[in-house]
C-alpha cells in the first residue's frame, strides 16, 4: 500500500482551554471550513485530554468545550458534514497514545520545542502528559487515518513527530498501515502574533486580554484591542520588503489580508502610504464586520448546551465507528491476541 492508497481525510483539534482566539480562527478554524466546504471528509476535535496536561478547573473544562463546540459551529461547521466531537468521548484516542508511547523514542520528544516553552524553567515539575503530549496527537490523527492536518505553524513539530511516529510503526511491523500525514499549513495567518508584542505568538494563555482578540469580544472590545495595539510610527509601506523588521505592522497587514482572503501585496495595493491612524480603524471595522456574527452565533448557541452535549455525542459516535477497525487492527499487526475478535 503506498500513501497514494488512503483515502483524503482531514483531521485537526483545538484544546478547550478557554480564550477562544482570533489566531485561533484564522490558523484553524476558517481553515477546517475551509476543507469541509471542498467536500473532503473531515473530523474536528475539542482535545480535552490535551487541555488537561495542565490543571483545568472541572466547571471551567466543561464550560470550555462547550463554548469550543459552539466556536466551530460559529465558525462554519456543520455537524452534519463534518464530525465535531470531543477527545475524551471516544477511548480509542488513549488506548492508540499508549501503542505510540512505546513507538516514540524518549529523544524525539525531548526536542520538542512546545514542551520547554510549556514547562519553561521548572521541567521537573511538568506533568508526564504534557511531555507525552504530542504521541497522543499522533494517536488522534492515525487512529481516523486522517492524510492532511490543517494547523497554525506553531504545530508544525508535533505533525513532524506524527509522521515519523506513524514510518516507525509501518518500518518496526513490515507493513503500510498508517499514513503519512501532510501538515496543511497554508495562508497568510499560519501565526498570528500577540497585538502586545510583534515577537510573540497570539496566545489562550496570555495573561494580557489586550494582547489577543477573542471570539467571545464584542464590537468595543474588538475596536479597542485593534486601537490600541502595537505599531510603528511610520506608515504602511507599499511592498512587502518594507514590512520586513516591521513584526507588529506585518501582523496587522496578514490579520486584514487573512480575513478579506487577499495576498499581503493586495492589501498593501490598497493600503499602502496609510498611516495608521487610518488602517487601524479600517481593521477594526473588517475584523468586527467578521467576528462580531461568529461571537453572536456563540452565544445563541450557548444558550442550550443539552444542543451542543448532543452534537458531541453524535460525533463521538459517528468517529469511533472509524478509530475502533483501526484500533483493533493496530492491535493485531502488534500480535494482541484477541484483536481480531474484539
Ligand atoms: N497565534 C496563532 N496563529 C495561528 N494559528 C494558531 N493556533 C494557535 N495559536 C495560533 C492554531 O490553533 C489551533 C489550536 O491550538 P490549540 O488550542 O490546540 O493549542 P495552542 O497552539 O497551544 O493554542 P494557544 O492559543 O497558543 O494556547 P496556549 O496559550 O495554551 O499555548 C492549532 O492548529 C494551532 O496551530
Amino acid at each position: 500500500m503506498t500513501e497514494a492508497a488512503f483515502t483524503p481525510r482531514v483531521f485537526s483539534g483545538i484544546q478547550p482551554s478557554g480564550n477562544l482566539h482570533l489566531g485561533n480562527y484564522l490558523g484553524a478554524l476558517k481553515r477546517f471550513a475551509e476543507a469541509q466546504d471542498k467536500g473532503l471528509e473531515t473530523l474536528y476535535c475539542m482535545v480535552d485530554l490535551h487541555a488537561v496536561t495542565v490543571w483545568q478547573d472541572p466547571a471551567a473544562l466543561r464550560h470550555a468545550t462547550r463554548e469550543l463546540a459552539a466556536g466551530f459551529i460559529a465558525s462554519g461547521l456543520d455537524p452534519a458534514r463534518s464530525i465535531l466531537f470531543n477527545q475524551s468521548q471516544v477511548a480509542e484516542h488513549t488506548q492508540m497514545a499508549w501503542v505510540f508511547n512505546c513507538v516514540t523514542r524518549m529523544g524525539w520528544m525531548q526536542r520538542m520545542t512546545q514542551f520547554k516553552d510549556k514547562a519553561g524553567k521548572n521541567a521537573q515539575n511538568a506533568s508526564l502528559g504534557l511531555f507525552a503530549y504530542p504521541a497522543l496527537m499522533a494517536a488522534d490523527i492515525l487512529t481516523y487515518h486522517a492524510t492532511h492536518v490543517p494547523v497554525g505553524e506553531d504545530q508544525k513539530q508535533h505533525l513532524e513527530l506524527t509522521r515519523d511516529i506513524a514510518m516507525k510503526f509501518n518500518h518496526d511491523y513490515g507493513v503500510d498501515f498508517f499514513p503519512v500525514p501532510e501538515p496543511v499549513i497554508e495562508g497568510t495567518a499560519t501565526r498570528v502574533m500577540s497585538l502586545r508584542d510583534g515577537a510573540s505568538k497570539m496566545s489562550k494563555s496570555d495573561p494580557s486580554d489586550m494582547s489577543r482578540i477573542n471570539l467571545t469580544d464584542d464590537a468595543d472590545t474588538i475596536a479597542k484591542k485593534i486601537r490600541k495595539a502595537k505599531t510603528d510610527p511610520a506608515p504602511l509601506p507599499s511592498e512587502i520588503v518594507g514590512l520586513a523588521d516591521r513584526p507588529e505592522a506585518r501582523n496587522l497587514v496578514n490579520i486584514y489580508a487573512a480575513l478579506t482572503d487577499q495576498s499581503v501585496d493586495q492589501v498593501l495595493r490598497e493600503c499602502g502610504a496609510m498611516p495608521f491612524s487610518a488602517f487601524k480603524p479600517r481593521l477594526a471595522d473588517l475584523a468586527v464586520e467578521k467576528l462580531a456574527p461568529i461571537s453572536a452565533e456563540m452565544a445563541r448557541l450557548m444558550q442550550d448546551v443539552a444542543e451542543i452535549d448532543r452534537i458531541l455525542a453524535d460525533g463521538a459516535r459517528r468517529a469511533r465507528a472509524l478509530a475502533a477497525p483501526i484500533l483493533r487492527q493496530t492491535y493485531d499487526i502488534m500480535g494482541m491476541v484477541g484483536a481480531r475478535e474484539v
